[in-house]
């Protein structure tokens, strides 16, 4: 009998043991019944929003037996983990993606078809979570995908805002913020797990205790709130791999641990109100970019989300009986997205010294080997500064550990550098201002192992100019690891045409895995054929994009005309007020032309549409201004009929993730024209490239590399270098150049009415030399001329053509999977292990 049992039993688990079906009827049945079950929907209502969810849960169930394999597949290999710690992420839409990495994509479309709905339809009815404010939470989505897909063991993790980046309305012909609650119609990709929960504590003091056994001073810390961090789950497929990884996004929600006290004096709701006011924490993402908003609600974000990261990461670590914790850098990297997580060196200093009860050194050579920083700004303004009172406050245990950090650090400047106390003063983690500053990013090149830039040119500055003492001290620390982007979603995923005309030519897909295979284009570019389909595509991609603008902005533009884009968050450096100025220029010399009647140079003109987007910041008034003027100019051309279709422009509201894969396929030109040394890098420009656009580049971030991989023929770079313009910087002040004439007609009318009544005077202003901080005016003629150079491109289609195929095919550097692999091997010491199943049916891939 008991034989037979455990027959029965093993027969059981092998049915149990393999993957849900995938074959076509098996979809329908799954989806089907989600909508029945799970969402307690008819099942007969056409409703596309029940059938988009019913569909994610579906494609969900089957990440997830892949999700929980992996994990227990990588915990048995006992192999390092890679965690990625970051306050932001732009994930994107998930359906199609998901879909792509299980292979199942086509199956999914049959399926829903027969259901009575199309694939594209219920992509449409997933919202996007917006939980980052631009490239740097964009990058972070990348790196989770080329990990999954290159088989390292990694977690993202990150916070669950319950409001994300705020959805940007155009009213009164101006920027308007609406509130952006993601989670409206529920987040069918995550996975509570209320069983995954840490009390994060701050305020409170600290009390020094003297062991009356060992003589020993020991510091507690007392006192103060508690919050509590719970943990949503979010499944990240790899491609084409079982390899599936994690991300795991914190909540916080009232600590249960009430106080029972005020319970029996009658204080019931105080009680509960007070512990209720933990909830905000994670209810709102900071909209900044490249701006440290200096908010105490930020700070406690901050410390919320390393201190349940980390006792997550512990508490996994710890699980396996054989780990000792001066282990752990051998077994865990962990990687601080820019210096919003740095928090995280003194709590993991205080989560061994205090809880774990190690000695300071063996702490610090856990901490030290274990973290890396990467830096993706050189802006002073986007320099995480906390004013020490807050930190004392907030945090008293942290203020005493960073305090010891900096004793011992300047103790070892002081020895290598006797009798020089400025650059002892220079390079303490505390500024000695008014009031005391805690400076971040000192204290995360103090605790890190390795610090890195995001392109060349800025891991330069960083090693040249900011970061230049800590260079001297430990050149070996600083490596550059230009960014990357995930050429699957941006190319395969945004552009499923040109995929297949690459596909085609090729003759196999295998560039999705290696986009270095691409390179075989290159001799293809001037081929007629390749050349007909790939414009073809490009034109059917740009009348998708028209038809999107129509449906946007209620103006009708000509697929024909030269597509020219700028999209990205509005600021300053990144000088969308150059582009709108060079736009007022160009129309007025249509009309002058008009007037004049030179017939034949109005025939040389390049009909153009000029496409920009992105959020300003709500309190960035600047910003805000250059939308307005954006817009004011927009409304003259486009209503001017006697320009006719020579030039249009259009501002697209609310750009994000699925706005941008819209337009980045539908793109002509492309204009990245930050002042040199502002951009660390840019990554759009690299998407871009790779959907057949031509970049006209500033000198700057990655555009540099940019241009060497695609040629100098086949991109537009104008203006001065970052050496040019720290020159200038300082010579401007004195030597007030003469404005451009051009730029000086263009600010004239401007002023004068031509725009709509607002004569936008502080943003004309600031091109005074001695207001022009991003060089605007010393760029604005070489900016023209090499516009001029693209349009005189653009009116030879066929060496347009083979520019964008050659651009294209040039761009394997700039594919995430690169990057990742540095960082795995110049970082964190990691291998890729992938996960194979013994004896489970795979056949879905
Ligand atoms: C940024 C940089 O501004 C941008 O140039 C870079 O590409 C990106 C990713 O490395 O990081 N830094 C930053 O604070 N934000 C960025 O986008 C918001």
């Amino acid at each position: 009998e008991e034989q037979e049992l455990k027959e029965k039993k093993e027969k059981l688990w092998k049915l149990l043991c393999t993957y849900l079906p995938c074959d076509v009827l098996s979809l329908q049945k799954s989806i089907v019944q989600h909508v029945e079950y799970t969402l307690a929907r008819r099942r007969y209502k056409r409703d596309k929003c029940s059938f988009y969810q019913a569909t994610a849960i579906s494609v969900r169930d089957r990440l997830i037996e892949r999700w929980t394999d992996t994990q227990q597949y990588l915990s048995s290999k006992d192999s390092k983990r890679v965690y990625y710690l970051s306050l932001e992420y732009l994930l994107g839409r998930n359906l199609q993606n998901a879909m792509s990495c299980l292979a199942l994509r086509n199956r999914y479309a049959a399926a829903l078809e027969e259901l009575g709905y199309s694939l594209e339809e219920l992509t449409e009815e997933e919202r996007d979570p917006g939980l980052g404010s631009g490239g740097l939470g964009r990058l972070a989505s990348c790196f989770l995908d080329s990990l999954a897909t290159l088989n390292f063991g990694a977690w993202g993790y990150g916070l669950r805002y319950k409001f994300g980046l705020f959805e940007q309305r155009l009213i009164s012909k101006a920027q308007a913020e609406f509130p952006d609650f993601w989670l409206k119609e529920g987040y069918p990709w995550e996975v509570e797990r209320p069983d995954v929960q840490y009390l994060v504590r701050m305020y409170g003091e600290v009390e020094d205790r003297v062991d009356p056994e060992t003589g020993e001073v020991k510091v507690a810390w007392k006192g103060g709130e508690d919050v509590l961090a719970e943990g949503f789950d979010i499944p990240v497929p790899g491609f084409h791999t079982l390899n599936t990884n994690n991300l795991r996004l914190w909540t916080s929600k009232a600590s249960c641990e009430f106080d029972l006290g005020s319970f029996n004096d009658g204080q019931y709701y105080a009680a509960i109100e007070e512990k209720e006011r933990s909830e905000p924490l994670t209810s709102v993402l900071y909209p900044c970019d490249n701006n440290a908003p200096g908010k105490e609600l930020r700070l406690r974000q901050q410390y919320f989300f390393v201190s349940a990261t980390l006792q997550d990461i512990l508490r996994r670590y710890k699980k396996s009986p054989s780990h000792g914790l001066l282990d752990l850098p051998n077994k865990v990297a962990i990687q601080l997205n820019e210096t919003h997580p740095a928090i995280a060196i003194p709590e993991l200093m205080r989560l061994l010294l205090d809880d774990e009860n190690l000695c300071w050194q063996d702490a610090w050579h856990i901490v030290h080997n274990t973290c890396a920083y990467t830096n993706h700004t050189v802006m002073p303004e986007a320099l995480e500064i906390w004013p020490l009172p807050l930190v004392e406050q907030i945090l008293p245990r942290h203020l005493r550990i960073i305090y010891e950090i900096n004793h011992q650090f300047l103790s070892e400047v002081r020895r290598r550098w006797p009798g020089d106390p400025q650059r002892v003063a220079r390079m303490s983690i505390i500024e000695e201002s008014e009031p005391k500053m805690v400076k971040m990013a000192h204290l995360a090149i103090i605790g890190c192992h390795k610090v890195n830039g995001v392109a060349q040119v800025h891991t330069g500055l960083l090693c040249k100019s900011l970061f230049r003492d800590f260079y001297e001290m430990w050149p070996e620390k600083f490596v550059n690891i230009t960014n990357g982007v995930n050429h699957r979603r941006w190319m395969l995923q945004a552009n499923p045409a040109m995929s297949a005309v690459i596909s085609k030519w090729l003759g196999t897909h295998d560039w999705v895995h290696d986009l270095g295979r691409l390179e075989r284009l290159k001799e293809l570019s001037s081929n007629p054929e390749f050349q007909r389909d790939w414009q073809e595509m490009k034109r059917y991609n740009k009348r998708k994009l028209a038809e999107f603008i129509e449906r946007t902005c209620d103006v009708d533009v000509d697929a024909d005309a030269m597509f020219d884009v700028h999209v990205k968050r509005i600021h300053e450096y990144k000088r969308q007020f150059m582009n709108i100025l060079g736009v007022a220029y160009r129309y007025l010399r249509i009309l002058s032309l008009l007037a004049e009647e030179k017939f034949d140079e109005l025939r040389q003109v390049v009909p153009k549409v000029v496409i920009f987007a992105g959020k300003a910041a709500p309190n960035y008034s600047v910003a805000k201004d250059v939308i307005k003027l954006i817009i004011a100019i927009a409304d003259t051309i486009n209503s001017d009929t006697r320009i006719g279709g020579l030039l249009k422009v259009v501002f697209i509201p609310n750009y994000n993730v699925s706005v941008a894969e819209v337009i980045i396929p539908g793109s002509d030109l492309s204009q990245h024209i930050s002042t040199a040394g502002f951009e660390a890098s840019g990554t759009s420009n690299m998407k871009f490239c790779m959907n057949g656009s031509l970049l006209l580049g500033s000198r700057d971030g990655a555009n540099l590399e940019i241009e060497q991989s695609v040629g100098r023929a086949n991109i537009f770079m104008f203006g001065a270098n970052t050496k040019e313009v720290r020159t200038l910087q300082t010579t401007m002040q004195y030597r007030k150049p003469q404005l451009d004439g051009r730029l000086a007609h263009v600010t004239q009318e401007i002023r004068s009415g031509r725009f709509g009544p607002t004569s936008f005077d502080s943003l004309v202003d600031s091109l005074l030399p001695e207001n022009d901080r991003y060089m605007v005016g010393h760029d604005f003629g070489s900016y023209l001329e090499a516009l001029e150079v693209s349009d005189a491109a653009f009116r030879k289609p066929e060496e347009w053509t083979a520019k964008t195929i050659v651009s294209c095919a040039s761009m394997s550097r700039f594919s995430s999977d690169r990057c990742i692999r540095e960082y795995a091997e110049k970082i964190w010491n990691v291998e890729p292990h992938q996960f194979r199943p013994p004896n489970k049916n795979t056949s879905s891939s």
